[in-house]
């Protein structure tokens, strides 16, 4: 602990030696072993960095990365980051390959916001691979921010993307056995809290975010969560941080969740301790808290990192030109609750 203490305060220029002991993105080192996040006060790294959420990160950061060392934006970064996870369709909570809703259907929400703030969204999406792209086309290449369902399908096709339907047997099977009692009972950390946000720094200290996923599984459909809405599952603002979100995604919506993490980062207060604040607003009117998993991920412009979760057991992906990293976010919740 005092070494990690010691390697945030210092920033991440020193640290080459505790990057080599990074977790490769195939080894599961097991949630024990992994390193805790500490709040980063005295500023992190300078950029580029990348961060995002749950292991599968490690590979959306590298995609992340190849992006910039290609010569792209961080935008481009976070886009192409999170198209990682999207073409991963042994994924269950990203992409195609995502539970479906309660009427069989895998409808996909993302959005992606810049440095200035500008934004694009998209939900309830169908049949296209990269609601990401969609999203970051709807920022660029229309007046509005966020297209849902059937318009935004049709939008879509008329911009150049293509459908893409995806079968999975096993996917097929574990709605048909679903529908045999129609239960809805997501298992807490993993059926439902998958979704992959993306928050980075450029070397010029550029930010830019993104996020995406298939929602919970077996919703009503029609049902929209927190990752498509700016300010709920993402928020950016190039002179206060970015933040993301992942969860049960109504509670993160009612608080404004990304939002209140990036303000109050902009007050002054750490990543961690922003992200802490806001979970806690969660806690403060939720009854079950067992029930349910949110977790927040921050970056600050001076590159200092966060993150906290009301459940042990949340991940996040860390990268920087010292190494990749997989972390553990600090919990309100004890181990075992
Ligand atoms: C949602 N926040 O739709 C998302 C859920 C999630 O993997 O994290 N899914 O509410």
């Amino acid at each position: 602990m005092t070494d990690r203490r010691h390697f945030l305060k210092t920033g991440l220029a020193g640290t080459a030696a505790l990057m080599a002991g990074c977790v490769p993105a195939a080894e599961d080192p097991g949630q024990d072993k992994l390193e805790r996040s500490e709040p980063t006060s005295a500023g992190g790294a300078a950029g580029p960095i990348i961060l995002s959420t749950w292991d599968h990160g490690m590979a959306a950061n590298a995609g992340a990365w190849g992006a910039l060392e290609s010569g792209g934006s961080v935008l481009d970064a976070v886009e192409r980051g999170v198209m990682v996870t999207e073409s991963d369709f042994t994924n269950r909570s990203v992409g195609l390959g995502g539970t479906p809703d309660r009427d069989g259907r895998t409808t996909l929400d993302a959005c992606i916001q810049d440095h200035d703030g500008r934004c694009g969204a998209v939900a309830c999406l169908e049949r296209i691979e990269h609601p990401v792209s969609v999203a970051r086309a709807i920022m660029e290449r229309t007046p509005h921010v966020l297209l849902v369902g059937e318009g935004a399908h049709r939008w879509a096709l008329e911009n150049g993307f293509t459908e893409k339907v995806v079968d999975i047997p096993e996917v097929r099977a574990a709605y048909a056995e679903w529908l045999k009692k129609s239960d809805y009972k997501p298992v807490v950390n993993r059926e439902n809290h998958d979704t992959i946000g993306m928050i980075a720094m450029d070397a010029d200290g550029r930010l830019a975010g993104s996020c995406t996923t298939s929602g919970l599984a077996y919703k009503i459909h029609g049902r929209v969560g927190d990752s498509p809405i700016i300010g709920a599952g993402l928020f950016v603002d190039g002179e206060a941080g970015a933040a993301c979100s992942t969860g049960t995604g109504e509670l993160v919506i009612r608080t404004v969740g990304t939002h209140t993490v990036v303000e109050l980062m902009r007050q002054g207060r750490d990543p961690e301790d922003a992200c802490k604040e806001a979970v806690r607003r969660i806690l403060k009117f939720l009854k079950s808290p067992l029930d349910h998993q949110v977790g927040f991920l921050a970056l600050r412009t001076d590159g200092a990192y966060g993150a906290w979760s009301i459940q042990p057991g949340f991940t996040y992906a860390l990268r920087t030109k010292d190494g990749e990293k997989l972390m553990q976010a600090g919990a309100e919740l004890p181990s075992g609750s």
